[in-house]
């Protein structure tokens, strides 16, 4: 037995298990993630960046291969279908090796919107935000995506602005049309924000108010956690603790955060925060909560500066150590000292599982996937981003994406 196996299994873990668990995760990488973006003073151009839907596919089933654990691209409909969706494009994904995965409508870009999309005191625009998401409905069917992941723009800018009672039974009305047009096989995501892009009141501002909407629209509508989302300070894992136990837990948008919604690689700034909502996820699976098994992993990030597939592999990466790391706390141990009121130990416990080294745990599961062992390393060895860049550097074409 190798020594890093002898290790894990000297501290009771069992490392078949863990590996089940890993070869079962998976995470979606956004469209918009490999794409021309920046922030709203400007953008620096990257050759390498995805101008085409065609050349997103193909930066998504690059990650995959190296990392195995990214089958899905989630897509913003208006960004990567511009000019309505083509079913085609769902062999284009096969052909890749890649499915769709989350569907995000946009209501949030067009004029009509200014004022709000479903809250909107504009009866046309809550009705052109509600058919779009119910088109978005269809387009989720054609792709055989289970996933219709809504975010909302929607608030207001100063005091008075507007009604907000009004606005939330509109949201909730717009809600529950677009549940009513669900398939049995697709679960509504309602994402929540504080703040930003409205700076006075947010209609879905935080994940009571998510849960509050999701109740209302009915069984299939659940809350989706984007780290991001969260003023300073807010504890997410007991959020993500609660929801769970509620059984509302949809899924997450990872990123991390300095500021505010920063977009910054998941795990650079908070690593122990993203482990201790895995160790959530974890606790609520060793419990026997089957909630935990029907969470859904997407990253949401865009990158100014990052190469756009280096960023995402490295953030793939992150986000699968950190889980790893999760698997890894001894529950036994960590429940007996709950339960003694011996806190020092339970932190302990949850302290060296974060501190446990598992690059070569990762390495033989990936290796055992068919995956690169260290897909950064390979990536770089590969010189996909170089052989991409040449390729893409004469066209014209401009693929789009958030603040493109
Ligand atoms: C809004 O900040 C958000 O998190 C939503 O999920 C959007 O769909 C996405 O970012 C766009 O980048
Ligand atoms: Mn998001």
């Amino acid at each position: 037995m190798s020594d890093w196996k002898k290790r894990l299994a000297d501290r009771g873990v069992d490392v078949d298990a863990v590996k089940t668990q890993l070869k079962r995760f998976t995470i979606e990488t956004p469209s918009w993630g490999y794409a021309q973006t920046g922030t709203r003073f400007g953008k620096f151009l990257h050759p390498a960046a995805a101008k085409t839907f065609e050349h997103k596919v193909q930066d998504a089933a690059e990650v995959h291969k190296l990392t195995g654990i990214t089958p899905g691209m989630a897509v913003h409909v208006l960004w990567d279908f511009p000019t309505g969706f083509e079913p085609a494009v769902v062999k284009q994904c096969a052909k890749h090796g890649l499915r769709i995965g989350a569907i995000n409508p946009n209501v949030f870009q067009d004029q009509a919107y200014k004022f709000g999309s479903f809250a909107s005191p504009d009866a046309a625009a809550r009705k052109q935000a509600v058919a779009h998401c119910i088109d978005s409905v269809a387009i989720g069917r054609q792709a055989g995506s289970n996933l219709l992941s809504l975010w909302f723009a929607d608030g207001t800018n100063f005091p008075g602005q507007d009604d907000l009672a009004r606005r939330k039974r509109a949201m909730a009305a717009g809600l529950r049309q677009v549940h009513d047009a669900l398939p049995e096989s697709m679960t509504m995501l309602v994402e929540y924000k504080p703040f930003e892009p409205a700076f006075y009141t947010t209609d879905i501002q935080d994940w009571g108010m998510a849960v509050l909407l999701a109740r209302q629209a009915g069984p299939r509508a659940k809350v989706l956690v984007d780290t991001g989302h969260h003023l300073p300070g807010c504890n997410i894992e007991q959020i993500v603790a609660i929801l769970l136990d509620e059984g509302m837990l949809g899924g997450f948008h990872f990123n991390d955060r300095k500021y505010a919604d920063d977009d910054l690689t998941a795990g650079s700034i908070a690593p122990y925060q993203l482990f201790l909502i895995f160790d959530q996820i974890a606790a609520a699976r060793a419990a026997g909560n089957p909630n935990a098994d029907a969470v859904a992993y997407m990253i949401d990030q865009s990158h100014n500066l990052k190469p756009k597939v280096e960023a995402m592999v490295q953030t793939v990466c992150t986000i699968q150590s950190l889980y790893a790391k999760a698997l890894l706390v001894d529950r036994k141990t960590l429940a007996k000292a709950q339960a003694a009121g011996d806190i020092v130990l339970a932190e302990e416990t949850l302290r060296a599982a974060f501190f446990t080294e598992v690059g070569e745990l990762l390495g033989e599961v990936r290796s055992e996937m068919g995956a690169a062992p260290d897909p950064l390393v390979e990536l770089r060895r590969s010189k996909y981003i170089d052989r991409r860049a040449a390729e893409r550097r004469a066209d014209q074409a401009d693929a789009g994406g958030s603040y493109a």
